[in-house]
């Protein structure tokens, strides 16, 4: 089990926020590297099942370790993504602003997210907004508005937007988490400042 040493303040609280990505080809796994290695790669490889990608992040005194489930785009895997999504806090629906059918197809996932109630938070996220749009903002804000969804839209090329979405979702489920006990992950008392995600 990987374990890490906080230097000399360690944050009070450690929490947990487990994300899945979900949505057609739209750059998802191009996101989570962004996010966890703040690089970007044209040439991509297809996701096969899903891949986990980690980043713990220190936010005002809590320590937050993000989980990050990237899912494979293609139908075949509908079911194993199904599977992720039911252990996540935090279901992120990604499409392609420069692709109205991979807008088309995350109504499904809207769908199937809203029955699993176990899912409290989900984020809509446009991604390659480096690009001329096709999908109109206003339309997947609709969307969202509708479904109770927070709207974003990102670039995981240039970076913009990364960061903040993941911040934004840190916000919006920590404030649930801090009033449920069961998503602290304990720290060991045996090794104070030794922490076990
Ligand atoms: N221009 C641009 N291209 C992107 C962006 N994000 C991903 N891509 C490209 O889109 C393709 C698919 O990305 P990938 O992350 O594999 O999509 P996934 O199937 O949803 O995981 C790759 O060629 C990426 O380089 C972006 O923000 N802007
Ligand atoms: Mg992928």
């Amino acid at each position: 089990m990987a374990c890490f040493y906080v230097e000399s303040t360690v944050p009070t609280k450690v929490y947990t926020v487990r994300i899945v990505m979900l949505g057609a080809c739209s750059g998802k796994s191009a996101i989570a590297v962004r996010f966890v290695s703040d690089r970007f790669e044209e040439k991509s490889f297809k996701t096969v099942g899903a891949v986990y990608r980690c980043k713990k992040m220190e936010i005002d005194d809590d320590l937050v370790c993000f989980q990050v489930w990237d899912t494979s785009g293609n139908a075949k895997y509908t079911e194993i993504s199904k599977m992720y999504l039911r252990g996540a806090h935090v279901a992120m629906l990604v499409y392609d602003v420069t692709k109205p059918s991979t807008f088309e197809e995350l109504k499904r996932w809207v769908d199937i997210v809203e029955k699993d109630d176990r899912v409290h938070t989900t984020v809509l996220v446009g991604n390659m907004q480096d690009l001329p749009s096709v999908v109109d903002d206003e339309v997947a804000l609709a969307l969202a508005q509708s479904h109770g969804m927070h709207f974003t839209t990102v670039s995981a090329k240039t970076g913009q937007n990364v960061h903040a979405l993941f911040l934004t979702i840190a916000t919006l489920t920590l404030s649930k988490m801090k009033t449920d006990q069961r998503y602290l992950v304990p720290v060991s008392s045996k090794f104070n400042n030794i922490i076990n995600p």
